[in-house]
């Protein structure tokens, strides 16, 4: 029987990649998203790629909506052998004592509460089953703060934690947890950290190969399918000429 992978934020970048990665590795996926209609476009996407797959129209941040989204689905989806918790984002790279009051609250509420929503659903029929993967999409900035980072540093920091303390709090079971912490990749990411400013979201990859969301979604599905005693406890994944969060050598 097929595996079935769980995405949050399957509707761009990483997220994206990891749905197309997984449904050609096998798997049918539950893509979640909280746009209808760019779930509608991905699904035809999918559905011309023979992709076994489902959509789960929820915002992570709203837990009785992402509640009610689960308990929605069809009988035999509600069995997730692997979550993906990806939904995420930065907004701004203003230091912190100008910061938006409004970016953080949404940082924190998507990135460490978002998560934490998704988690706190799904986890306790994978620790029931006595098997499961989650894997969190951390990040370089959880490593260490670069300027401007300030709070989107801490939630991937946080990110970080959260996912140490899922494992602990697992390690009886066959359950495993996995933070992948990306560098650099190329995707709407920084479109939306600038609020819709293409010039300068296109200038943080200008002089650099960054990584492809692609990359990323590689790194998850070896994790995935790495044999069951194996657990892929974290990874960080740089751009070649990238030597930490701060230090990006542009030619
Ligand atoms: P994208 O902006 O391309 O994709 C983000 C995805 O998350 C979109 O599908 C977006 O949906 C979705 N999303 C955002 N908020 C919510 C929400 N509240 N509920 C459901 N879905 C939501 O960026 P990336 O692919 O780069 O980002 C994916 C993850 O990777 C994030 O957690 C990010 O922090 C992390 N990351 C990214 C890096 C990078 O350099 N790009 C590096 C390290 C980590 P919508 O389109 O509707 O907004
Ligand atoms: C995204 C990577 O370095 O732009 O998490 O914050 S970085």
């Amino acid at each position: 029987m097929k595996k079935t992978v769980l995405i949050s934020g399957a509707t761009s970048g990483i997220g994206r990649s990891c749905v197309l990665k997984f449904g050609r590795a096998g798997y049918r996926v539950i893509a979640n998203g909280r746009d209808a209609d760019r779930l509608s476009s991905l699904s035809n996407e999918l559905k011309d790629e023979g992709i076994e797959h489902i959509t789960m129209l929820a915002d992570v941040r709203h837990r009785d909506e992402l509640k009610e989204a689960l308990d929605a689905l069809p009988e035999e989806w509600k069995r997730v052998d692997v979550l993906v918790n990806n939904a995420g984002l930065a907004l701004g790279l203003e230091p912190e004592y100008q910061g938006s009051f409004e970016d953080w609250d949404i940082m924190v509420d998507t990135n460490i509460k978002g998560l934490l929503n998704m988690t706190r659903f799904v986890v306790p029929d994978m620790v029931a089953r006595g098997e499961g993967h989650v894997i969190n999409i951390g990040s370089v900035a959880g490593d260490a703060a670069y300027a401007g980072g300030n709070v989107y540093c801490a939630t991937k920091a946080a990110v970080k934690t959260i996912t140490d303390g899922l494992r602990i709090d697992v390690a009886d079971t066959a359950v495993r947890v996995t933070n992948i912490k990306p560098g650099l990749v190329e995707t709407n990411f920084s479109r939306v950290r600038f609020h819709g400013d293409n010039e300068r979201a296109d200038n943080v990859y200008k002089g650099i190969k960054p990584l492809t969301g692609d990359d990323i979604a590689d790194v998850a599905v070896y994790a995935a399918q790495a044999p069951a005693h194996v657990q892929i406890a974290e990874v960080l994944v740089l751009a070649t000429h990238q030597g930490s969060g701060s230090v990006i050598v542009r030619k």
